[in-house]
Order: structure tokens, then sequence, then C-alpha cells
């Protein structure tokens, strides 16, 4: 007799920066969901999804916290979050060696059974003294008793199957709910547009506040090749120089290398052009959210 095929939701929490987007990209080999050093550039759940043998692992990539900012696009995060956790079998809590702070802290009420919670300390490859994780591991245990902990460096692809068989190990029996084949269940489009803002992330994330969005307006593709034309929304007058650059050295660079990987993307020649819109405050203004895309 043949063992049957488990499948489940497996949620990837914690605080902005600790290697989320990178674990799970590392998990499912291949880029998926964005990354970048900058906070808050996971907006949307990502399901990336893993078929080995019996086993289909859907991943949901979470926001992180924000903590400093408040606002309506904050609590609206947390509560993409919470609803998160509630519905999957399996979360995954992801940590930074040798460093836990508030915003790490801030998960743990959060957090579903334990039974079905996983610690992953990322970034071990950067912890200098490898005997410092017992006390820090300690340290976590005495605040949330956690099914399982697994140290993990995403970056450098260390202990990356111990993890995963930890996850399988709560995975529920049953059948696949994708093609084993399948990334993610993104459209291209939406693809396309995390694209853009990674780019725009990487290049003037530091100088730019969280307040920036990307809306595809038009998506014209056919056998031959793509038209697209992509609106970058700002919350400032001021933050379009910042976006533009000096002669519009910025956007150029954007825009060409968010061409080049949405060629990759769509392996057809692609035409883009990229717009830049003021709108004011929209990250307060939960209505605004929603029709710019953020359900
Ligand atoms: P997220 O905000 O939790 O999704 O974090 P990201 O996946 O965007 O990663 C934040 C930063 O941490 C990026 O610069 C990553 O390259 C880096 N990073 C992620 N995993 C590791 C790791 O295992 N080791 C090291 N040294 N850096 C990592
Ligand atoms: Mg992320
Ligand atoms: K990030």
């Amino acid at each position: 007799m043949t063992e049957p095929t488990r499948c489940g939701f497996v949620a990837v929490i914690g605080r902005p920066n600790v290697g989320k987007s990178t674990l799970v990209n590392a998990l499912i080999g291949s880029k998926v969901s964005i990354v970048s050093r900058k906070a808050q550039t996971t907006r949307h759940r990502i399901h990336g999804v893993l078929t080995r043998g019996r086993d289909q692992y859907v991943f949901v990539d979470t926001p992180g916290f924000q903590t400093r900012h408040g606002g309506a696009m904050n609590r609206m995060m947390n509560r993409v979050v919470t609803r998160t956790l509630a519905e999957v079998d399996v979360v995954v809590h992801v940590a930074e060696a040798g460093k836990w702070s508030s915003g790490d802290a801030q998960v743990l009420p959060l957090l579903p059974d334990p039974a079905k919670t996983i610690l992953a300390v990322n970034k071990v490859d950067a912890l200098r003294n490898k005997n410092d994780m017992f006390a820090y591991v300690g340290k976590i245990m005495s605040q949330f008793t956690y099914g399982a902990v697994v140290p993990v460096s995403a970056l450098r692809g260390v202990q990356l199957e111990n993890l995963l068989a930890e996850i399988a190990d709560r995975l529920p029996a049953g059948e696949h709910m994708f093609e084993a084949d399948a990334l993610t269940d993104r459209p291209v489009r939406f693809i396309a547009a995390e694209i853009l803002r990674e780019k725009i992330f990487r290049l003037v994330g530091d100088e730019l506040p969280y307040g920036c969005t990307v809306v595809i307006e038009q998506w014209d593709e056919t056998e031959e090749g793509a038209r697209i034309a992509a609106c970058i929304v700002v919350e400032r007058e001021a933050h379009k120089p910042i976006l533009l650059g000096a002669g519009g050295a910025h956007m150029k660079r954007i825009a060409t290398e968010a061409r080049q990987d949405m060629l990759k993307l769509l392996e057809k020649p692609v035409h883009l052009d990229v717009y830049i819109k003021v709108r004011k405050g929209w990250s307060e203004r939960e209505s605004a959210l929603r029709e710019l895309g953020y359900e």
C-alpha cells in the first residue's frame, strides 16, 4: 500500500528583515516573492508551492510587522497576518541568530498552537560564536514552547532539509492543491509589479518612505512580445525627484532592470513604460488602499 499524499499551508512569520522572503525562495528553489534590504516589501500574501514526492508545501510569505509607524497600512497588515496564522497548518517563526528584539517578541502572542509552530533561527552563517546559540534559543523557549527549533541559513542553504522535514511532519494528509510544477498562484501581472517594486526599494528604498506602490495600468501581450505600462504611486510631490534621480538616472535604471527581469519572466521582448503619480496620504486611507488592489 502506498502512503497517502500530504498537503498544507505553511506561514512564514517574523519581524522585518529576518530573512522570510529569502527563506521561502530558498526552500522553493526559485525566486517567487521579492527580497530586499528594506522592511515591508512584501505586502501581499504570496503562495509559493513546493511539491516533493508525496508532500506539497504551500508557502505563505506574510508581511513583516511594522512597529514604528501607525496608520491604516499597519493595521491592515497585522489583520492579514492574524488571519493567515488562523488558516494555516504550519507556522514557521523566523528569527535572527543572536538578535532578538521587541519586534520578535511582538510575534509571540499571535502564534497559534505550539505543536504546529516551528522556530527557524536564521542567519547562523553570520553568528560569530556558535555557542551563543544555546543561550539564545533557551531565552526564546522560556517565552514560547515551539514544537521544533531549527537553526538555518537561508542565504547559504544550511539545514534547509531539516526544516522541511519538521514542516512535513506537520502537514495534514490530503490531496495536492496545485500542479506539481506550480510555483505561485499569483498571476504574472502581479509578479511583474513586484519586480518593479523590488527595483525601487533596492535603489531608493533608504530615501523613500514606505508609501509607494506599483500599479500595472496596461498589459498587452502577444506571442511576439509584451507592452506594459506601470504607474508608481507616491505620497508626496517631494518623493518624485527621489525616484527620478539626477537627470532621471534612477528612474532609467529602475525601468531598465525591471524590464530585464520581466523579459526573463515572460520569455519574450518587453516594452515597459513607467510613470509616476502623486496621491497624497494614500497609506492612511484604507479605501484608497483597496482601490489600489490591497483588498
Ligand atoms: P524579510 O523582510 O524577513 O522577508 O527578509 P529578507 O528575506 O528580505 O532578507 C533581509 C536581508 O537579510 C536581506 O539582505 C537578505 O539577503 C539577508 N538574509 C536573509 N537570510 C540570510 C542568511 O541566512 N544569512 C545572512 N547573512 N543574511 C541573510
Ligand atoms: Mg519579505
Ligand atoms: K524585506
